[in-house]
């Protein structure tokens, strides 16, 4: 056996060089997306991946791959201590391109970095292989690389090798989010209150504190959508016909305010699904409590 292995990986690069590409085909249906609300200025943990002898969180570092932005001194501090608490980075370029100033920006903010780094050729499927050798002749100079690993992100050509070869860099650690989902990640409790925020608001007359609200998934959907399925607890039949509502108003109302606060909240599109289940009594069962998030 060996060793369970875990870390962060920063994926950093221009825009476009495709790094949602790459994430949406490394974690596909798996993807859990996290994000924080004040998204200017904190870490936005993009994905967990998890195999069976690893867990790769890969983060976003905002602002860094934006350099013709205003770029505050907090967020450059934040962008730069990212860079060195990761366990590695990603830096992704478009093979197809010639090294630009976002490039060199970036290269710049890595210099006395001691976080390993990985060049990342994407889009080899635009070039001839030949051509290949001199794009990395380009490169390999400019940082002192710990690989440079070429793929076309699109197609899948060696995305699994460089997931490989990340693992290979990580740390013995802890599985730091469940295998299939991030039940235990505060957004899903954020998200939960956001929905229960909506349903006692509009049922407030009828059903004061008898809603509780659990998240079951989060996770991505396409390229930059989150599905969210969620379930609304009540206690009694009577009250899930009145969050339901005549002919389903009632549920479709509390989605459609819940939705556009949780987009806010993600900082991206989301698919909603609601569903409501009588738990009797709920509110006087500990273990219940403790599984939809609430902390007495
Ligand atoms: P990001 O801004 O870095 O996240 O880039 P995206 O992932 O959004 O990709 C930008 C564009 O490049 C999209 O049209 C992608 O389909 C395309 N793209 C991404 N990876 C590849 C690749 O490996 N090959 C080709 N041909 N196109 C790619
Ligand atoms: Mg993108
Ligand atoms: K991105």
């Amino acid at each position: 056996m060996t060793e369970f292995k875990s870390g962060f990986v920063a994926i950093i690069g221009r825009p476009n060089v495709g790094k949602s590409t790459f994430m949406n085909r490394v974690l596909g249906q798996k993807v859990a997306i996290m994000s924080d609300k004040a998204q200017t200025t904190r870490n936005k943990v993009q994905g967990v991946l998890t195999t069976d002898d690893a867990q790769i969180i890969f983060i976003d570092t905002p602002g860094i791959h934006k350099p013709k932005h205003v770029l505050g001194d907090y967020m450059m501090k934040v962008a730069k201590n990212t860079l060195r608490e990761v366990d590695a980075i990603l830096f992704m370029v478009n093979v197809e391109e010639s090294i630009g100033r976002g490039d060199e920006f970036i290269i710049e903010m890595l210099k006395n970095n001691k976080t390993p780094v990985f060049l990342v050729l994407n889009k080899i499927d635009l070039i001839h292989p030949d051509e290949l050798i001199s794009e990395i002749e380009k490169y390999k100079d400019l940082l002192p690389f710990a690989e440079i690993v070429p793929i076309s992100a699109l197609q899948g050509n060696n995305v699994e090798r460089l997931v490989d070869v990340i693992s290979g860099y990580l740390p013995a650690g802890p599985m730091y989010y469940p295998k299939d989902q991030i039940s235990d990640h505060p957004e899903h409790f954020i998200v939960a209150e956001l929905i229960r925020e909506k349903a006692l608001h509009l049922t407030s007359q009828e059903i004061p504190h008898a809603i509780g609200v659990n998240v079951e998934k989060m996770m991505r959907e396409g390229e930059d959508k989150v599905r969210v399925e969620a379930t609304i607890f009540v206690e009694r039949d009577s009250q899930k016909g009145i969050v339901i509502g005549k002919q389903g108003k009632m549920l479709k109302e509390i989605g459609i305010r819940a939705r556009q606060d949780i987009e806010r909240l993600l900082g991206s599109k989301v698919y909603l699904e609601l569903w409501v289940k009588v738990q009797k009594d709920w509110r006087n069962k500990p273990n219940f409590i403790r599984q939809i998030g609430y902390r007495e």
